[in-house]
């Protein structure tokens, strides 16, 4: 293992404390693709600090994954970190590259995250596009791991059931469902969805679980929320293609911030 990442997660705490002129945070929120509207429901920009002040943080390279840190204030007084953008496996930087934000809030203090994601239902009989679903589970098919070493981390439970239970009595209507994650970049094929379903997946998508991973490391509370974009490849007969799954979460974004605001103002 080596202990490069975490320092440099440490470092780049320290610039965001500077930069915000707090000394901790209560929460952090991973703004996935066509979420970045829904932080605007959040609250009050306090500071918007740009991923290129940062140690460790690259600017996003794909379009709709924006590409720096707000620090946001919310009704009830307390300060969120929503980090605008974040760096997938695919884009080959590496795991802990992938997780660097994650690492980077929960070394500014935050003990709670919440991780949003675009992702293609895999159960068109009960999803429809522009649903949010909970996550209560994951699988993990992107070959890698952020933790290296001997240290055996328990994910029995990722994905705060306290959390959900929380976010259901807000929204008693949203389902929950196992995200799967394969590395991308590109989108599966027709058999690999007909695979997933098999194996218990509800939702495919390029991230998150590498971030849920380090999040549990560090011990955070973890809530996991995904958008259905669109069904998954063969699923409807349609392809797939980036800037539908843009255009859902823009569509969808005012209640989802809405949504997020509650949840943060009752952690
Ligand atoms: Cl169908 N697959 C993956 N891997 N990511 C997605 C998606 C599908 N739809 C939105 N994001």
């Amino acid at each position: 293992m080596t202990n490069d990442a975490y320092t440099l997660a440490g470092e780049a705490a320290a610039a965001l404390r500077g930069a915000a002129g707090l000394d901790t945070f209560d929460v952090a929120l991973v703004m996935g693709s066509g979420w970045v509207p829904a932080a605007d429901a959040l609250g009050e920009t306090v500071s918007e600090i740009p991923f290129a002040d940062l140690p460790g943080f690259r600017a996003p390279a794909v379009a709709g994954h924006g590409g720096k840190i707000r620090v946001v204030r919310t009704p009830s007084g307390r300060h969120a970190l929503v980090l605008l953008g974040r760096t997938h496996l695919y884009e080959g930087l590496g795991v802990d590259a992938a997780v660097h934000g994650v690492r980077t809030a929960a070394a500014a203090g935050v003990r709670t995250l919440v991780l949003t994601n675009a992702a293609g239902g895999l159960r068109p009989e009960t999803q429809n596009v522009g649903d949010p679903v909970l996550i209560s589970d994951h699988i993990n098919l992107t070959g890698a791991n952020p933790i290296t070493g001997t240290t055996f981390i328990d994910l029995t439970e990722v994905y705060s059931r306290r959390l959900r239970a929380l976010v259901r009595e807000i929204d008693p209507s949203l389902a929950e469902g196992v995200y799967v994650a394969f590395r991308g970049p590109t989108y599966e094929t027709p058999a690999e969805i007909r695979m997933l379903r098999t194996l218990g997946g509800d939702m495919i998508g390029m991230s998150t679980v590498l971030e849920a991973i380090a999040a549990r490391e560090a011990g955070l509370e973890v809530l996991g929320v995904s958008l259905v974009t669109n069904p998954a490849a063969g699923l409807s007969g349609d392809p797939l293609n980036h800037e539908e799954v843009l255009e859902v979460g823009r569509t969808t974004a005012a209640r989802m911030g809405v949504l997020l605001a509650k949840v943060v103002d009752r952690l």
